[in-house]
C-alpha cells in the first residue's frame, strides 16, 4: 500500500480523498493555491505545499508545480479528484515517468477515451449500443453533408476533444449544416486546440444515465449500477439519483454486463463512468466514458455501501477488487443535490464570505463539503459549496429527507441554489420521475436569449 498520497485538488473532493487516506492509514499531502491557504483540505492533510497563485492555470493545473510538490514531499501516489487535471493523460504519463502512481486508469486508456471519436469506435467494437454516426472525425464540409444525409436529420456535431457540451451543434436541416459544421470546428479549435468534430444522430429528449464501474489490475471488473443525471443546466448537473426510475433490474443487469465487457475490452482499470443517452422507449446509446471519480459518486456509495475512493486507492496500489459482481447489492434510493453559490433564479455566481453555515444530519443524510462558517467562497473556482446526499428505503423517503435537510439548512452571506432544489423536489414531473435533459428548461426565470438556448440545446 502507499505511504503518502498527494491530493492534486481542492474543496470537498480533496477532503473526500483525505478521508479515504486516513481510513486506510495513508499520509496525505495537500497542494493549495494562494487563495486556499486557510482551506480545510490544507488543515486536515498531514503536509501541505503551496503550488502557486489563485488562478487555476497557475496552480491546480500546473503540472510541474504539482509534480515538484510530490517529489519534495516524497509522495508515492497522486489522486487527481475530478475537474482540473483529473483526465489529463499527460499528467498520468509524467507521474509514471517520475515513479509516482497516478490513481486512475493508464495514460493510454485516458488518451483513448478522451478522444470521443476514438472512444466511440472502441465501444462500438466492444458491442456497446450506439446511435448512427460518423466512423471517426469528419474532415470536410462535403463529407459532413454526405454523412448527415446518410444518418438522417436531426444530427448533432460534437468535438472529438469535447465533453461537457462545448463545440456541440444540433443541426435540424441540411441547410443549417455548413454553418454549424464550421462553427463547431472553430469552437472546438479555440476551446481544446483540436478542431476535429464527428457527427451523430440527434436524440431529442433523452435521459442521461451513467454506469459506475471499478476495474483492478488483475482483470476483474464490476459495475455499481446506474445514476440518473438528467437534471442539469448548461451541462452542469444539479441533482443525481440512483437507481433511475427508468432502469429495471433486468435492464440494469444487461447494461451492467455490457459496460463490464466494454471496460475489459479496453483494459480499463480504476474507477470509471460510462455515460448513456436513453430514449423514451428505454433504448440506451453510448455517449462517453469519464475516466475519473465523479462529483456524484456518493449516490452510488449510498446504495452499494462501497467506498469508491478507497477502492480507487486500493486498486492503484495493485490490490484485487475485494468483492465480486454477485456481492454488489443495491439497497434503497439515494439522491444528491449540488448546492452552488449562485442566484437560484438567474444562476449568476454569488461568491463571498459565508457567515453562517449549518446543514443538519440525521438518518440517511451525508454532507460532502469543505465549507464552514466564516469561510470564503472564492470567485476563482467553481461555485459548488456542498453536496447534500440522502439515502432512503425508497425514492419517496429519499425525497422527503432531501427536502427536510434543505429546508433546515442555513447558509448566510451568499446566495445558494437551495430554493431551486426545493422547487425541483416539489415538481410533479420530478415526483413522477418524468425526467429528460430538457427538465430544467421549465425553471428558467426569464425568456432565454438565443445564446442561452444554444448552450442548453
Ligand atoms: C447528445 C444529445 C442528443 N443526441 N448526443 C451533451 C454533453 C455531451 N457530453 C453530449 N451531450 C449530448 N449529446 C446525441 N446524439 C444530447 C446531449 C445533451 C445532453 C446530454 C446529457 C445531459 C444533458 C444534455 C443536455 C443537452 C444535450
Amino acid at each position: 500500500m502507499f505511504q503518502k498520497i498527494l491530493v492534486a485538488n481542492r474543496g470537498e473532493i480533496a477532503l473526500r480523498v483525505i478521508f479515504a487516506c486516513r481510513e486506510l492509514g495513508i499520509k496525505t499531502v495537500a497542494v493549495y493555491s494562494e487563495a486556499d491557504e486557510n482551506s480545510l483540505h490544507v488543515r486536515f492533510a498531514d503536509e501541505d505545499i503551496c503550488i502557486g497563485p489563485a488562478r487555476s492555470s497557475d496552480s491546480y493545473l500546473n503540472v510541474p508545480a504539482i509534480i515538484s510538490a510530490a517529489e519534495i514531499t516524497g509522495a508515492d501516489a497522486l489522486h487527481p479528484g475530478y475537474g482540473f487535471l483529473s483526465e489529463s493523460a499527460y499528467l498520468a504519463e509524467v507521474c509514471e515517468a517520475c515513479h509516482i502512481r497516478f490513481i486512475g486508469p493508464d495514460p493510454s486508456v485516458i488518451r483513448l477515451l478522451g478522444d470521443k471519436a476514438k472512444a466511440r469506435r472502441a465501444m462500438k467494437k466492444a458491442g456497446v449500443p450506439m446511435l448512427p454516426g460518423s466512423d471517426g472525425p469528419v474532415e470536410s464540409e462535403e463529407r459532413a453533408i454526405k454523412i448527415a444525409l446518410g444518418i438522417g436529420y436531426p444530427v448533432i456535431i460534437k468535438a472529438v476533444a469535447g465533453g461537457g457540451g462545448r463545440g456541440m451543434r444540433i443541426v435540424k436541416t441540411p441547410a443549417d449544416l455548413p454553418h454549424a459544421f464550421k462553427t463547431a470546428q472553430r469552437e472546438a479549435e479555440s476551446a481544446f486546440g483540436v478542431g476535429d468534430v464527428y457527427i451523430e444522430k440527434y436524440l431529442d429528449s433523452p435521459r442521461h444515465i451513467e454506469f459506475q464501474i471499478l476495474g483492478d489490475h488483475h482483470g476483474n471488473v464490476v459495475h455499481l449500477g446506474e445514476r440518473e443525471c438528467s437534471i442539469q443546466r448548461r451541462h452542469q448537473k444539479l441533482l443525481e439519483e440512483s437507481p433511475s426510475v427508468a432502469v429495471s433490474e433486468k435492464v440494469r443487469r444487461k447494461m451492467g454486463n455490457l459496460v463490464v465487457d466494454a471496460a475489459r475490452a479496453v483494459q480499463y482499470t480504476n474507477a470509471g463512468t460510462f455515460e448513456f443517452l436513453m430514449d423514451e422507449k428505454g433504448n440506451f446509446y453510448f455517449m462517453e466514458v469519464n475516466t475519473r471519480v465523479q462529483v456524484e459518486h456518493p449516490v452510488t456509495e449510498m446504495v452499494t455501501g462501497i467506498d469508491i475512493v478507497k477502492e480507487q486507492i486500493r486498486i492503484a496500489a495493485g490490490a484485487r477488487l475485494g468483492f465480486k459482481q454477485s456481492e454488489v447489492t443495491f439497497t434503497g434510493h439515494a439522491m444528491e443535490c449540488r448546492i452552488n453559490a449562485e442566484d437560484p433564479e438567474t444562476f449568476v455566481p454569488s461568491p463571498g464570505m459565508i457567515h453562517a453555515f449549518s446543514v443538519p444530519g440525521g438518518p440517511g443524510v451525508r454532507v460532502d463539503t469543505a465549507a464552514h462558517s466564516e469561510c470564503l467562497i472564492s470567485p476563482y473556482y467553481d461555485s459548488m459549496v456542498a453536496k447534500v446526499i440522502v439515502h432512503g428505503r425508497d425514492r419517496q423517503e429519499a425525497v422527503a429527507r432531501m427536502k427536510r435537510t434543505l429546508e433546515m439548512s442555513v447558509v448566510e452571506g451568499i446566495r445558494t441554489t437551495i430554493p431551486l432544489h426545493l422547487k425541483i423536489l416539489s415538481d410533479p414531473d420530478f415526483i413522477a420521475g418524468r425526467l429528460s435533459t430538457h427538465f430544467m428548461e421549465r425553471f428558467a426565470a426569464k425568456p432565454k436569449t438565443s445564446t442561452a438556448l444554444a448552450e442548453s440545446a
